[in-house]
């Protein structure tokens, strides 16, 4: 046995790193910041990539000239390294891939950057997670968090699935007190330390089970994501927050190993019990929190105080509160936090409004689940949808909704999947099928806008929410609702709100 294999398991910051090959999968933002880590402490660091584009290679520079072995391109991953101590792995590698497959089979730690970030944090100053996880609205719910922690004055920062690494924020000389989280499945799945302070499971729906097609049928993958989830509240030190109305939610935190004294937390839409947070009169309660939480609840906002103003983004603040008052957050830092936020666009954005008709941009509904929660929060709408659907079904969707729809438009390399469901459960829907081959991004997008010119009356929603990933015709979903805010200013005239 090598030597770090003695000390690789519990490594942290203080480990004698220097004596460890380090691999890190993949040189996206949370493989570059893993291999920038790893050198910094003076390990020996190989870093591979299958692609290799402009960004790739000038990452690949920047590590090569701080002592790294950087591999790009086809064929760079088809080996581990005979001597890998542990591999650091991007989120979107499946666990089924040859590389770590390979290391699985030779017992290398392979651990993701929350992983790694949650070892490397500076024992002189711990910071602690705030987490979120769930479907949806993880990213609306982090911002949430960090906006109410701010507002409370503490010197936060929103990390994780967002966007930042959390380990570039940990090493940030700003010094920040607490963080808030976002945490997806993939990443969850190799975490196996972690101990926030305290954690929430949104909701569970069925998403990526593409990635999750290692497990086995539809099922396994299926339960396979649930129990990543549910990972998140694995050692919580002080409350996991659940979904009153999502028992699956509730079933993580019952079967969860936490910290003793660590408190199960209900989030509700209706009046909340002891020990939850909810909604009297639209105000926003929290009877999990108060002393005298038997008999009275504390109003922390109302519920007009959330931006967009729908449903499940009550839930969101909901969950948002309850784990920034778990850290002890004042009921007006919440009220605030909520107040000062400013959503990034594309989650339920009104474009435009025109003869009546609403323009809205839900280009951020990547799943059925996402774009079930827009279309809660309008009556009559032309749906524009279609895109990759990574396997989901959409029955439920159009069962639950088909008397809103007054058309469907789709398009995308699985609008077939829709089409079908609504053929089913909704046939009386007329569809517009775009093929897009032809035309092009801004084309179809441009077509599919048009058609639903066409199709809409005063009174009606256009509400592109396309339940499916975007990126089989765009860069990704902020793309694809910019293409969509373009065409719907160039059909209507107008700006947006
Ligand atoms: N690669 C290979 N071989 C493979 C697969 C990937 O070489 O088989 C390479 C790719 O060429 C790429 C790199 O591995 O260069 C990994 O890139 P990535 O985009 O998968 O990962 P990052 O850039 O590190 O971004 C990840 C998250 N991406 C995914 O989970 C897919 C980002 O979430 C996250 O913001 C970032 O870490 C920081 O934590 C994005 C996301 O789409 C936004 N997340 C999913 C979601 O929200 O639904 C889970």
């Amino acid at each position: 046995m090598s030597s770090v294999r003695k000390w690789i398991a519990t490594a942290d910051r203080t480990a004698p790193w220097p004596q460890a090959h380090v691999v890190v999968a993949g040189l996206g933002t949370s493989g570059f910041a893993s291999a920038d880590a790893m050198l910094e402490l003076g390990a020996r660091v190989t870093v591979l990539d299958d692609s290799e584009t402009d960004t790739l290679r000038e990452r690949a520079t920047l590590l090569d000239t701080l002592g790294a072995t950087v591999r790009l391109g086809p064929g760079s991953t088809a080996a581990l390294p005979a001597d890998a101590d542990v591999v650091i792995t991007s989120p979107g590698w499946r666990p089924d891939w040859p590389l770590l497959a390979a290391a699985a089979a030779r017992d290398t730690p392979i651990w993701g950057e929350p992983e790694l970030a949650w070892r490397l944090m500076h024992p002189d100053r711990v910071v602690p997670w705030l987490g979120v996880t769930g479907t949806n609205g993880k990213t609306t719910t982090t911002q949430m968090v960090d906006s109410m922690l701010q507002a409370a004055g503490y010197r936060s920062a929103a990390v994780g699935n967002i966007g930042r690494p959390i380990i570039e924020a940990i090493n940030d000389p700003v010094g920040y007190q607490v963080f808030a989280v976002e945490l997806s499945s993939f990443q969850l799945h190799w975490s196996s330390s972690l101990s926030l302070h305290s954690a929430a499971v949104l909701n569970l729906h069925p998403d990526h089970l593409e990635w999750y097609a290692y497990a086995g049928d539809t099922a396994a993958a299926m339960a396979a994501y649930g129990a990543d989830k549910a990972r998140i509240f694995q050692r919580v030190q002080h409350s996991c927050v659940y979904n009153v109305a999502e028992v699956a939610t509730r079933e993580m935190v019952e079967q969860a190993d936490v910290v003793e004294g660590a408190r199960a937390i209900g989030f509700t839409s209706g009046i909340p019990q002891v020990a939850e947070l909810g909604v009297v009169d639209e105000l926003i309660v929290d009877r999990a929190f108060v002393q005298q939480r038997q008999t009275s609840a504390l109003p922390l906002a109302s519920i007009h105080d959330v931006h967009p103003f729908a449903p499940h983004n009550v839930e969101n603040a909901l969950a948002a509160a309850a784990l920034v008052r778990s850290f002890g957050v004042q009921a007006t830092a919440v009220k605030q936090g909520l107040l000062n936020l400013r959503l990034g666009g594309h989650r339920i954005e009104t474009i435009a409004e025109d003869e009546g008709v609403r323009w809205v941009d839900d280009s951020k509904a990547t799943n059925p689940h996402a774009a079930n929660s827009s279309m809660r929060a309008f009556e009559n709408i032309v749906w524009i949808a279609g895109g990759q659907a990574k396997g989901t079904s959409f029955d439920e969707l159009v069962t639950r909704h088909h008397d809103r729809l007054r058309a469907a438009i789709l398009l995308g390399v699985d609008r077939e999947v829709i089409a079908e469901a609504l053929h089913r459960h909704a046939p009386e829907v007329p569809i517009v099928m775009l093929d897009g081959t032809s035309t092009g991004a801004h084309g179809v997008m441009a077509e599919a806008v048009s058609e639903a010119a066409r199709l809409a009356r005063a009174g009606d929603t256009v509400l592109m929410a396309p339940g499916c990933a975007s990126k089989d015709i765009w860069p990704g979903y902020a793309a694809r609702g910019d293409d969509f805010a373009a065409a719907v200013r160039a059909v209507t005239g107008q700006h947006g709100k």
